[in-house]
């Protein structure tokens, strides 16, 4: 059975940008693959954080992951640093990565421009991320449309050590991305992409009441200053929501709507509101059932663990056996 990988960072909460691109994927995948899923609370690190708060975080997400429907009797869910084979497999391949492939990742452009002094880890954070999937090596990675430039350097590397130490075998396989049609959320200012370091999210598990407050300033089709005017959906992001949560038939009344001046903004969000309601309470239910009995975290991730260590701690064997490390 192939086998799928992937990771989210607990640098704040899960948010539906996370959820429509890779989460709610994994959970769909979980029942038709060999499915291995991890917080990168290393990856974490990359940025300024608050170890209290990082604390914290961390079990949050893997809450979060289990309240969307990742479920450990069909998955594996484990805390990365609880693995430390990343770290060691990281390091080695840092030798076979080139520099001018790291430089080049957009989201290190993106993200080094927001802080003042900008450490090596967010450069070499593909490189981690490599190591996270070739350690199982992963076939199928789920994964939003911002990460799919990293895994191409996950490629990379796995070409490169195959070429050098794989002795005429391809050890690792190459990984492919899976995305959603959901593959790039924006942010509800419509500007950035929906991101847990800037405020324009809507958290997976916010109230009916929290997601209202954010959807109704949130940014539609500049076009549409009156409520006379008619807009153009694909412009919009309230539209795309739509398009992830809402049955067909009402994408297509929204489509109309909008184009006619039928609905103004605000009906439009209403709508999406009801809809994003029916798929976020269940989720909302279990986060709150999750709460009230945390064992079923701690029993999650320290089984997962348990399996990944053994995955792992193979791989890096046979890896340092091929490079005369061992
Ligand atoms: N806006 C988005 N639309 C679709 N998919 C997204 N993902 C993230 N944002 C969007 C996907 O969610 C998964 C987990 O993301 P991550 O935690 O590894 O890192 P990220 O892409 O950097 O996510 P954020 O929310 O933007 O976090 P910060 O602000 O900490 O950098 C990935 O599969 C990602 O593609």
């Amino acid at each position: 059975m192939p086998r799928i990988l992937s990771g989210i960072q607990p640098s704040g909460e899960l948010h539906i940008g996370n959820y429509l691109g890779a989460v709610k994927n994994w959970v769909e995948l979980q029942e038709r693959y060999e499915s291995i899923f991890f917080v990168a609370d290393y990856h974490s690190i990359t940025q300024p954080f608050e170890p209290q708060l990082l604390r914290r975080r961390r079990r949050e997400m893997a809450a979060s992951l289990l309240a969307a429907g990742i479920d450990p009797a069909k998955a594996t869910l484990f805390m990365q640093s609880d693995v430390p084979e990343h770290t060691e497999l990281t390091w080695i391949f840092n030798s076979v990565t080139p520099l001018g492939e790291l430089e080049r990742q957009t989201q290190f452009k993106d993200k080094s421009q927001r802080q003042e002094s900008v450490m090596v880890g967010l450069l070499t954070y593909p490189v981690l991320q490599a190591a996270d999937i070739l350690l199982y090596r992963g076939d199928l990675v789920p994964v939003g449309e911002d990460q799919v430039q990293h895994l191409e350097l996950s490629r990379v590397v796995a070409r490169r050590w195959n070429a050098q130490f794989g002795g005429g075998e391809d050890y690792f396989p190459e990984p492919q991305p899976v995305l959603t049609p959901a593959r790039r959320i924006m942010g509800l200012d419509g500007q950035a992409k929906m991101s847990k370091s800037l405020n324009n999210y809507i958290g997976l598990l916010e109230t009916s009441e929290q997601i209202w407050a954010k959807l109704r300033p949130a940014a539609t089709d500049p076009a549409r200053q009156r409520r006379t005017d008619p807009g153009t959906p694909e412009v919009c992001n309230i539209y795309h929501l739509h398009k992830a949560f809402s049955p067909p038939e009402t994408v297509e009344m929204v489509a109309v709507n909008c184009r006619t001046a039928g609905w103004g903004c605000i009906d439009c969000k209403k709508v999406l509101h009801e809809s994003m309601d029916r798929e976020l309470t269940p989720i909302r239910r279990r986060a709150a059932e999750i709460a009230e009995r945390p064992a079923i975290v701690d029993e999650a991730l320290a089984a997962g663990a348990a399996k990944c260590r053994v995955i792992a701690r193979e791989t890096v064997d046979h890896v340092k056996e091929r490079m005369g490390l061992a």
